[in-house]
């Protein structure tokens, strides 16, 4: 059978593909990062003794992840190109139906590679879910339509924002001590996120979540609700101040001279609501 005459020679061709194979290259070479960069999406730099963990297990996924993509794309491309019909008479290339060796990969390669990420994520869930019972701090942390409370437990004293950006409230925390949250809502479910901890861990009404990390770097580092929690969810954003003991005291200090003694507890927000909530904001009947 006579097939349809190739305009390309296979040295052309092959020319072509490793051009653009070296242009791929140069491309990711040109971009400066490492390959733990790319598949990190930038993500922040880890800013706890726990953060590598979690960097490692989002890095592997996505090894993983490209991985499997990578190899399944190349197959498709691979079978378009190597099994395309030459000629519009010439005969289509042999079928595969009911080959149960194939259908057995199918099922036992996903089952194993879902089991592989299951494990990873228990195991390392395991960790950093752990809280210990005599951590260095204690900051009990109440999210609230649309601020943040933080009570420094061993202080007696807190700190509370409102939902105006330019009051947004800062957390500070002591450098290499360890520090649980205590996590709690007077309203709906909110989400504690510090981006650079790479932890976050939802805030919910009537029930006590709790985490412990041991931040390892001194700097300022944003905080936000990560749970979409109502109209002004977009406002409910604070400060991470990661310091040295003496100006954590200091601070402390600062607040008990200013009179925030005690505890912003769900119950008082939950009383005093317009006071945090500044429902006056709104025209009547929007909410
Ligand atoms: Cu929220």
């Amino acid at each position: 059978m006579a097939t349809a005459p190739d305009r390309t020679s296979r040295p052309a061709r092959w020319r072509r593909w490793s051009a653009a194979a070296g242009a791929a290259g140069a491309l990711l070479l040109a971009s400066g990062c490492s390959a733990e960069e790319a598949l990190s999406f930038n993500a922040p730099d880890p800013a706890t003794e726990q953060a590598p963990t979690i960097a490692s297990l989002w890095f592997g996924a996505w090894v993983a992840a490209s991985f499997v993509g990578v190899l399944t794309a190349g197959l498709i491309i691979y079978a378009a190109i190597r099994y395309r019909r030459k000629s519009p008479d010439a005969p289509a290339p042999k079928q595969l139906r009911y080959n149960v060796p194939l259908e057995l990969m199918y099922t036992v390669v996903p089952l194993v590679m879902i089991l592989g990420m299951f494990y990873f994520t228990a195991r390392d869930q395991h960790e950093l879910t752990k809280v210990s019972a005599s951590p260095d701090n204690t900051v009990s942390v109440v999210g609230f339509r649309w601020s943040w409370a933080f009570n420094y437990t061993e202080d007696g004293v807190y700190d509370v924002g409102t939902a105006e950006v330019e009051d947004i409230p800062t957390l500070y925390l002591p450098v290499n001590e360890s520090v649980v949250f205590e996590l709690e809502s007077p309203d709906v479910i909110h989400s504690f996120w510090i981006p650079a901890f790479l932890m976050k861990m939802d805030v919910f009404p009537d029930r006590l979540n709790k985490f412990e990390v041991t931040p390892n770097k001194v700097g300022e580092f944003a905080g936000r609700c990560a749970e979409l929690c109502g109209v002004d969810h977009a406002r409910m954003l604070f400060r991470v101040k990661v310091v040295e003991r003496p100006e954590y005291d200091r601070h402390m200090a600062e607040l008990r001279a200013k009179g925030q003694v005690g505890e912003i507890t769900t119950d008082r927000i939950s009383r005093e609501g317009e006071r945090f909530w500044e429902l006056d904001r709104y025209p009547e009947g929007q909410l």
